[in-house]
């Protein structure tokens, strides 16, 4: 599903849809995680939206710091519940 597919489709009860849609774009394999490469683009796209705490980790350069917190089980993915349970 595309990041605008996503972002369309109604899935915004809970205030994520801005990330939800870049997890999305961001996910370039579509496996469902962000390995780092794609972790620092999700950071950037929220950055530029203005979301949480992305533009600080951006102005700062803390993506692999941010990526090991959010990847609470340690398998080098971060996942979209993996993120979701830090907002
Ligand atoms: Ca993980």
């Amino acid at each position: 599903m595309s990041a605008l597919a996503i972002a369309a489709s109604g899935y915004d009860n809970d205030g994520l849809a801005v990330p939800r849609a870049n997890f999305a774009t961001a996910d370039a394999d579509a496996s469902g995680g962000l390995d780092a490469a794609e972790f620092k683009s999700f950071v950037d796209a929220n950055a530029q939206a203005q979301f949480g705490k992305a533009a600080k980790i951006q102005k700062r350069g803390a993506y692999a710091r941010a990526f090991s917190k959010v990847d609470a089980d340690k398998n080098e993915s971060v996942s979209w519940s993996e993120f979701a349970a830090q907002q």
